[in-house]
């Protein structure tokens, strides 16, 4: 069974468990409890393959720490970045992300880092507050030499599913000689996620 660790990472808010839940139930679920950092396991066939998949979202709040952010980059195989596009600062967050991600993993391996970070502009149905311009975010990825996607994790069942796909797909395409770190946390029980589900009520946007 091959293990493939992939990280969703962004500023508050964004949209991170959203785009998790919904890959993993088909649902969009409105409200999750933001507290903590989470670990989601799935099992999965790719490519005729067997994979466990390890999804890893950071406590925002912790998530500011370079050291934090670098932990996190060693010890994923894939990185969806998520912006908010109705939230500037949420995408000069994801910026400084890429930026990291791309300067630790040039500097630590030579493989081909470009398959393995996507950038995800979340919200899309919330165009008429938008702040980010589908160009920018195109441009940005452009920049990053990483794939680019804007989607709604409320409205687009398909588009989410896919980027997960393809992340997997890619991320198992890449050497694994990485020397393997200690994940950051321990694996998320369903009744957990449950709880962080249904167990704090926040603002809807
Ligand atoms: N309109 C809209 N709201 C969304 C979408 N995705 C997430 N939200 C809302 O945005 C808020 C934050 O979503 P979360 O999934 O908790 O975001 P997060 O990035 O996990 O946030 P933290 O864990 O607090 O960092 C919630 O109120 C969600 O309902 C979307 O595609 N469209
Ligand atoms: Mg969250």
């Amino acid at each position: 069974m091959n293990e493939m660790k992939i990280a969703v990472l962004g500023s508050e808010g964004v949209g991170k468990s959203a785009l998790i839940v919904r890959f993993l139930t088909r649902r969009f679920i409105g409200e999750y409890a933001s507290s903590s950092e989470c670990m989601y396991s799935k099992r999965l066939s790719v490519d005729g393959r067997q994979i466990s998949l390890e999804l890893y979202e950071p406590c925002s709040q912790a998530c500011d720490g370079k050291s934090t952010l670098n932990d996190q980059i060693h010890w994923a195989d894939g990185f969806i970045v998520v912006y908010d596009i109705s939230d500037r600062s949420s995408f000069l967050t994801a910026k400084a992300t890429v930026h990291l991600i791309r300067d630790l993993q040039l500097g630590t391996a030579k493989r081909d880092v470009e398959s393995i970070i996507f950038l995800v502009g979340n919200k899309q149905d919330l165009c008429h507050m938008r702040e980010v311009r589908h160009e920018e975010g195109q441009r940005l990825a452009g920049e990053f030499h990483c794939q680019f996607y804007e989607l709604s994790a409320a409205e687009h069942y398909q588009e989410v599913a896919l980027i997960f796909s393809k992340m997997v797909h890619n991320a198992s395409m890449g050497s694994k000689a990485k020397e393997r770190r200690r994940r950051p946390s321990g694996s998320k029980s369903m009744a957990k996620l449950i709880n962080n589900v249904f167990g704090k009520r926040r603002k809807s946007v």
